[in-house]
């Protein structure tokens, strides 16, 4: 295992430059990609949140590492490929009305490419609506939702009803993940499935897409 420190204190400072030259310098020294993304980037973007909760950062520097941590990413995209084969499927993704947060998204919708899916992508802040359109006009199989706010999950929910209300719940599974989201909550919901990671949302795909196969 690696000490990412050097990689934390670049991404508080939000300077993509170097974040990713040390990304290139980690990968260089054979550090794995997943290792790199995993207790490398998401374990600062933690550290960001943290100092964001206690008012050490604000808004627009949170902003500069979330925008550096986007531009490491892409460098490790083309490593974090998924080996096994594709089966084919067509998933509508993006992250629910009122919610901004679009990197863990952005991450669930690289892994869900690799494995094959063809990813509708939404972006952030999609009404309910909005969704029920691009399942319909996409025949998608699946439509993954993304929250990352605790005031965004009853957005979920409302999602979730408002798939149901227009008739076609029953020919795309619902897929829910963010760090607010659990289980339990899932079930809740009436969502098919919940993943905690982007490399758990595309197994979960595939294995839904199986089970109605
Ligand atoms: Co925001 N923010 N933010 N923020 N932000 C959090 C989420 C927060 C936990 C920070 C904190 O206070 N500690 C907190 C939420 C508290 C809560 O509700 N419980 C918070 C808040 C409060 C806010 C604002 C309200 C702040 C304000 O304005 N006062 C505001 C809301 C704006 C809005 O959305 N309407 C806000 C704004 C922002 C920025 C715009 C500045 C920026 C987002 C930039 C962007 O996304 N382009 C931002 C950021 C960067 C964060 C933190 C620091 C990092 C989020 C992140 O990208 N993490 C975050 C704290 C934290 O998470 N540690 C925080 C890395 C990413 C890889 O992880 O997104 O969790 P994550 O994705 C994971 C899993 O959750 C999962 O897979 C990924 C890992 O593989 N996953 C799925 C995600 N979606 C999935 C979908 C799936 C399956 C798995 O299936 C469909």
């Amino acid at each position: 295992m690696s000490d990412y420190k050097e990689l934390l204190e670049i991404l508080l400072t939000g300077d993509g430059e170097k974040l990713e030259t040390l990304v290139k310098a980690a990968l260089d020294n054979g550090a794995p990609a997943n290792e790199i993304l995993n207790q490398g980037l998401i374990a600062s973007m933690d550290v960001v949140g943290a100092r964001m909760e206690s008012g050490e950062m604000f808004i627009p520097e949170v902003l500069m590492s979330a925008q550096a941590m986007g531009g490491a990413v892409e460098i490790l995209k083309p490593l974090l490929s998924e080996e096994d084969s594709a089966v084919a499927g067509k998933v509508v993704l993006g992250t629910v009305k009122g919610d901004l947060h679009d990197i863990g998204k952005n991450l669930v919708s690289m892994m869900l490419e690799s494995a094959g899916f063809d990813v509708i992508e939404m972006g952030v802040d999609v009404a309910p609506e909005k969704f029920v359109e691009a399942i319909k006009e996409n025949d998608a199989d699946i439509v993954a939702l993304s929250a990352l706010l605790t005031t965004t999950m009853p957005m979920m929910a409302q999602t979730v009803k408002t798939i149901e209300a227009s008739g076609i719940r029953d020919k795309v599974k619902i897929l829910v993940g963010g760090a607010p989201v659990n289980q339990t909550f899932a079930d809740e919901i009436g969502a098919d499935g919940y993943a905690p990671d982007a490399g758990s949302a595309s197994k979960l795909a595939k294995t839904l897409l199986k089970k109605s196969a």
